[in-house]
């Protein structure tokens, strides 16, 4: 699924986001920068040692990156150039300031894109697999998060969204069509 905002276009696919080749693709990690299961677990294997290595280098210079927050390092042996690394919320119940903490996520991670030049960006549904956020209420803060910062920043040529299954990819299908409908 595609839709256009202002220059942009935002595009939905089914897929591994180890194998996009938007210039950075971005990770659901960890406050740690030291890896985990899931996507993190995936770029940093299929990227090699680098991206770690750059990862420590930001943990001793900053602590971490704080729930929110995003870093960017190179790609390492990735078809991405960078990788940009947020940190999403872990699903508490939906009290804990949990919508707003994943909205900053897409929109620290599209602020650190747009100053490192980044044209083509793909983003993976941060916070739904290990930090159990459900994954309508994701999808709904996501899309709006990117609609939001693309009608107020050109620049972009494309921002992907690369689903892991069928469920993901439908949930975000409905919410966008939903939303394009608003
Ligand atoms: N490509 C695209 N999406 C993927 C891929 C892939 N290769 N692999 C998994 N997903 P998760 P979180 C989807 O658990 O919930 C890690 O251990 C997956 O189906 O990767 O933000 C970190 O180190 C789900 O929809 O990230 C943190 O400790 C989505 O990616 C913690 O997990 C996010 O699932 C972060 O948890």
């Amino acid at each position: 699924m595609e839709i256009r905002i202002n220059d942009t276009r935002l595009t939905l696919v089914k897929g591994d986001i180890t194998l996009q080749e938007t210039e950075a693709i971005v990770n659901a990690a960890n406050s740690s920068l030291l890896g985990g299961g899931g996507v993190d677990g995936a770029i940093h294997r299929a990227g090699g040692p680098k991206i770690l290595e750059e990862c420590k280098k930001i943990r001793a210079r900053q602590g971490g990156c704080p729930t929110g927050e995003a870093v960017i390092t190179t790609g390492g042996n990735l078809k991405a150039k960078y990788v940009i690394h947020t940190v999403g919320p872990i699903w508490r119940g939906g009290n804990s300031n949990e919508p707003q903490l994943l909205k900053n996520c897409y929109i620290n991670s599209l602020k650190l894109a747009k100053e490192n030049n980044i044209k083509t960006i793909s983003f993976p549904s941060i916070s739904t697999g290990a930090y159990r956020y459900p994954v309508d209420k994701a999808a709904v803060i996501a899309l709006s998060a990117v609609i939001e910062f693309l009608r107020k920043n050109n620049g972009f040529e494309e921002v992907r969204f690369v689903l892991f299954s069928d469920e993901i990819f439908d949930t975000y299908k409905e919410a966008l069509t939903s939303l394009c409908s608003n």
